[in-house]
């Protein structure tokens, strides 16, 4: 094989080069899925501390003494003393899972790629790990390949969207992975140092008690698991986003290189997050339950779950408590004005249902944003500024080379029969300006009033027609 210069080689200077593929500034929204045998416990919230349900294993058996959050007594009231995390295994048993069913709904939703656990920080792999592990699906409770049966149902009802893969670095539990173990990662990394204050950090691996199912021994969990099933996923599942999670010692610099140069060779362009240890070669940013308060030029991500605070299911949240409409539209077009995408959780049971309040506020949020698709989908940010206050509301903005958004995030205000927008905004003569809703785009007079910073566009309206839209109110500029 001849390397040619422009073969991506496993520096991180020269994987630095590498950045976001084009459809993925242009995706915005995805559909982020938590679904692994943590779903049969299903439980995460309790006061005063709530916490993530995928975390069960790891709460209910860290430090009890010192356990804030009543994960072990809770685990120890319903499940008795001699239980193990494994006993989930039979339980997990996707009895309901419908691939079809869940693809559609990401369509309707109008999210265009989804994310899904491939494997969870617990070990349990979706996939077919073949050598490198029997701890998976395939082997153990539904007996199927979860990840093939979901990439599978996409590729054949919903080809658009893009597919891709979470995948944990670490595994707990894993006694190969204990020379890698948590002792190594930098300290605020360390599950227990930072969400709950006061509890000492534990290795997993020496305070380990519980058998670790599936498990096949290798000499070099790097070299022998977590960098084959990277390639697995890659090759055997041709995953177009690789998002690992947590970091650890790992071998993901040999990976990229040799996954871009193969994706190269044809044509299909992938995306690697920033959680797999490539520090700034990574292609986004990943933060979590938070957005940025300004546009990043450095392209990023912000995940969140429906849930308020736990991406796999939690049988203790409440239906009011997932996220509605409303504020999955808000908080999308305030991520996409500031560079962002949106990668929003859903939690599966068990069987492979869908929480019923997730799947409502999908499809109602997912009739507005498919509405209003040509002011999020393939824009970009004003990098003038990402919002202004108009009349007391938040205002966004984003823009193509044909157009420019001006999305109000509440009702805007009519005054004098007039919406005005203070800010200097790239309109000239000549523009079309209209509320997206309108049919047939019925332009409305507007007029530009003031000079330099107090410049203001007036843009003639009456409330009739925004009580047309509801949740977010998008007039475009259509250039000349
Ligand atoms: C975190 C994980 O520990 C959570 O369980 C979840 O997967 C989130 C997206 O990333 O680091």
């Amino acid at each position: 094989v001849e390397i040619g210069l422009k073969d991506w080689t496993p520096e991180l200077d020269n994987l630095a080069r590498h950045e976001a593929p084009d459809w993925f500034h242009g995706a915005k929204f995805g559909i982020f899925i938590h679904w692994g045998v943590y779903a049969v416990t299903g439980w995460g919230n309790s006061t005063p501390h709530e916490s993530y349900a995928e975390w069960f294993w790891w709460y209910s058996t860290h430090h009890p003494q010192a356990d804030p959050s009543d994960f072990y007594d809770y685990r120890l009231r319903t499940y008795g003393p001699d239980w193990a995390y494994d006993d989930t295994f039979p339980y997990f048993t996707a009895s309901r899972f419908d691939p079809k069913e869940w693809v559609d709904l990401f369509a309707a939703a109008g999210a265009q790629y989804f994310v899904i656990t491939s494997k969870h920080h617990d070990g349990f792999a979706l996939f077919d790990t073949k050598e490198t592990s029997n701890r998976s699906s395939t082997q153990y409770g539904p007996k199927r390949d979860l990840l093939r049966e979901l990439f599978d149902a996409a590729a054949t009802y919903q080809p658009s969207l893009r597919r891709g893969t979470y995948f944990s670095l670490p595994e707990w539990y894993n006694p190969d992975f204990g020379p890698y173990g948590f002792d190594q990662l930098p300290a605020d990394s360390v599950p227990g140092t930072n969400s709950w204050p006061g509890v000492p950090a534990r290795n997993p691996y020496t305070d380990a008690i519980e058998p670790y199912t599936g498990h096949v021994p290798v000499d070099d969990f790097i070299a022998d698991v977590m960098l084959p099933q990277m390639q697995i996923l890659a090759t055997d599942y041709a995953t177009d986003i690789m998002w690992c999670d947590i970091g650890a010692a790992n071998a993901t610099a040999t990976f990229a290189a040799a996954w871009w140069n193969a994706e190269r060779a044809v044509n299909r362009q992938v995306a690697i997050n920033s959680r797999c240890g490539l520090a700034q070669a990574a292609d986004f940013d990943t933060p979590e339950y938070a957005t940025f308060a300004s546009a990043q030029a450095r392209k990023w991500e912000s995940n969140m779950g429906m849930d308020p605070y736990s991406y796999g299911y939690n049988a203790a949240t409440p239906d009011s408590a997932y996220m509605n409409a409303s504020t999955l539209i808000r908080t999308l077009v305030d991520v996409v004005a500031k560079n962002g995408n949106l990668l929003l959780d859903i939690g599966p049971r068990a069987d492979g249902t869908i929480v019923q309040a997730e799947v409502d506020s999908l499809r109602e949020a997912g009739r507005w944003i498919r509405g209003h698709g040509e002011a999020l989908f393939n824009t970009t940010y004003w990098f003038v500024r990402s919002e202004i206050v108009a009349g007391g509301l938040d205002v966004r903005f984003t823009q193509t080379d044909d157009a420019f958004y001006v999305l109000f995030l509440e009702k805007p205000v009519v005054e004098n029969g007039a919406v005005r927008v203070p800010a200097s905004l790239p309109i000239l003569e000549g523009d079309e300006v209209s509320l997206l809703t309108v049919e047939g785009g019925e332009n409305l007079a507007w007029s530009v009033s003031g000079r330099g910073d107090q410049k203001v566009l007036n843009i003639e309206i009456t409330d009739g027609l925004l009580d047309e839209d509801e949740f977010c109110w998008v007039f475009e500029i259509k250039y000349a």
